[in-house]
């Protein structure tokens, strides 16, 4: 499977849909998730071209893949749930009903969580 080139986040990355962007720096953006299902439901996305974590795993540099994660937690201590507590998720493929086909990271919180997602 090729990078969809036309897929939801690549165009907000081009500018050619809006997001509010809550974060950027060169290796993440971060935005509010359009179907929030927390009162804290951020996404995280790499700015490179990447279909998921196996894409990202595999083909991102080590700088790239640091600075994401680094941009994740920056971002989850910036919305103020780092003491509360917040769920990390990232979809891949059929089964886990991933809609974008870029990489990305939802941060949930801002309630109690239930122990697993369904
Ligand atoms: P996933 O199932 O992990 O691929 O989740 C994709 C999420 O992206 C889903 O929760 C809804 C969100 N989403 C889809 N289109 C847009 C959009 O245009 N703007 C924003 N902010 N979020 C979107």
């Amino acid at each position: 499977m090729s990078y969809d080139t036309m897929n939801v986040f690549a165009r907000i990355l081009r500018g050619e849909i809006p997001c509010e962007k809550l974060y950027e720096d060169e290796f993440a953006l971060a935005f509010p998730d359009i179907r929030p299902a927390a009162p804290c439901h951020v996404l995280v996305i790499p700015k490179g071209a990447y279909i998921s974590i196996a894409d990202f795993g595999a083909k991102a540099s080590p700088e790239e893949i640091t600075g994401f994660f680094r941009a994740v937690a920056l971002v989850a201590k910036r919305l103020g749930v780092e003491e509360s507590g917040y769920r990390l998720l990232a979809n891949a493929g059929p089964d886990s009903h991933q809609e974008v086909p870029h990489f990305h990271v939802h941060i949930l919180g801002g309630r109690r969580l239930g122990p697993l997602l369904t």
